[in-house]
Order: C-alpha cells, then sequence, then structure tokens
C-alpha cells in the first residue's frame, strides 16, 4: 500500500487527486505544520530530509517525491491517464508537466519563503514572484484547448494540477476571470464522482 505524507490542500492534493483518478489505494499522514520547527517537522523530515510535501512512501518503503515524477510513476502502472506515445499531444503532455513544476511551482516557494533566497527586499521578491506567476497562468491559458480537459475528451493526469492550482494565489476568482479555460477544466474534474472524497478533504470544491 502507498503511503502520502501531506497536509490538506496543499501540494499533496495534486498527487491525491492523481492517486483518486487511478483508484490507486493509499494511507494519509497528515504532517500539518511541517514547515515549521517541531514533531510534525520531525516526523515528515525522519523519512524525506527534504521536508516538503507530496512525499510518498512506496510498497517496497522507498521514498517518491516530486508531483510531475509521482505522475510518471502512476502512469507507468495506469498508462490510459495520458496522451498514447508517438503521439503530438503525448509530447505536449511531457512539456506542459515538466513546464508547471520547473516554472510555475517555484514562484511559491519564492513567494511563501522569501527568507531563503534575500535577506533584505523580501516583500519586493514576494510580489514579483506572485506577478510572474500570473505571467505565466496567462501564457497557459493561450496554450489550452476548449476541453473538457486538457487533451479533450479524456482526463489525462495533468488534470490534476487544475483543482488545486486555481484554490492557490492569485486566487478563484482571478483565474474565473483570467484564464477561463483553465477554470472550466477546473470545474470539469471537480465534477468527477471517483474524486469527491479527495477533493472535499482538500477544501477544493
Ligand atoms: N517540486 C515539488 C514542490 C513541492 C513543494 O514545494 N511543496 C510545498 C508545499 S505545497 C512544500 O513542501 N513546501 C515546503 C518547503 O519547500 O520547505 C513538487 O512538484 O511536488
Amino acid at each position: 500500500m502507498l503511503t502520502l505524507y501531506g497536509v490538506p490542500g496543499f501540494g499533496s492534493a495534486i498527487s491525491e487527486v492523481m492517486l483518486a483518478m487511478t483508484r490507486e489505494p493509499y494511507d494519509f499522514v497528515n504532517v500539518e505544520g511541517f514547515d515549521q520547527p517541531g514533531p510534525q517537522q520531525e516526523k515528515l523530515i525522519a523519512i524525506n530530509p527534504l521536508c516538503q510535501v507530496p512525499t510518498l512512501v512506496l510498497e517496497d518503503e522507498s521514498i517518491m517525491t516530486e508531483s510531475a515524477a509521482i505522475a510518471l510513476m502512476l502512469l507507468d502502472r495506469h498508462p490510459q491517464f495520458a496522451p498514447r506515445p508517438g503521439t503530438p499531444a503525448r509530447d505536449r503532455f511531457w512539456r506542459l508537466l515538466v513546464w508547471l513544476v520547473a516554472n510555475v511551482y517555484p514562484t511559491f516557494t519564492l513567494a511563501d519563503y522569501p527568507e531563503r533566497l534575500v535577506d533584505e527586499q523580501q516583500a519586493q521578491l514576494k510580489a514579483n514572484a506572485q506577478r510572474l506567476r500570473k505571467t505565466y497562468y496567462q501564457w497557459l491559458e493561450q496554450e489550452l484547448g476548449e476541453g473538457p480537459y486538457t487533451f479533450g475528451e479524456e482526463i489525462t493526469l495533468l488534470d490534476a494540477y487544475w483543482p488545486v492550482l486555481r484554490c492557490w494565489g492569485p486566487g478563484r476568482e482571478w483565474f474565473a476571470a483570467n484564464t477561463p479555460k483553465l477554470n472550466a477544466m477546473a470545474d470539469n474534474v471537480c465534477v468527477r464522482v471517483e474524486l469527491e472524497t479527495v477533493l472535499k478533504a482538500n477544501k477544493l470544491l
């Protein structure tokens, strides 16, 4: 059985949506408070010195981190959750998956923990990271098609990101007004019956 260490509504929610999509059974360990010194942080560091969520413990007790790597691992088990290999859609899937975690995700790290990067002008760094994130989302919006999902009729693991990201900054109202295609895809993920429990547990509905 897989064990996911996470916090409701945090990045672990992306992996939880993927696990629910693929119907992989897993246990959930709530490590709320892990980003402050204390017993929750100690619990997470003991298994993952990177001290980030998602942290997934695999059947053989090895540790898997990184939402994109978890997606690719799940795809090996459930290949139907990405476009078929050898198609242009497959290439786009890889590109968008890597682009998201290489570009959008770091803007959260910069904005949430500016003190890791600079001693001064932390508020400016935070504001600039948030502004940069909006330009990324605007680029993403013009890359998206008409749906109902990122790759048309079939849901893929990339769609797991949309309901989670739109609940983070700049917030649901901004996504509804500025990225209507992404917002509609998030809505389409949110009505999937097999995801209801996980979406509710992470306050994504
Ligand atoms: N690249 C990682 C990023 C994971 C990440 O930054 N998670 C956040 C929570 S949403 C975290 O654990 N932050 C604490 C930290 O970076 O110290 C992924 O895609 O899973």
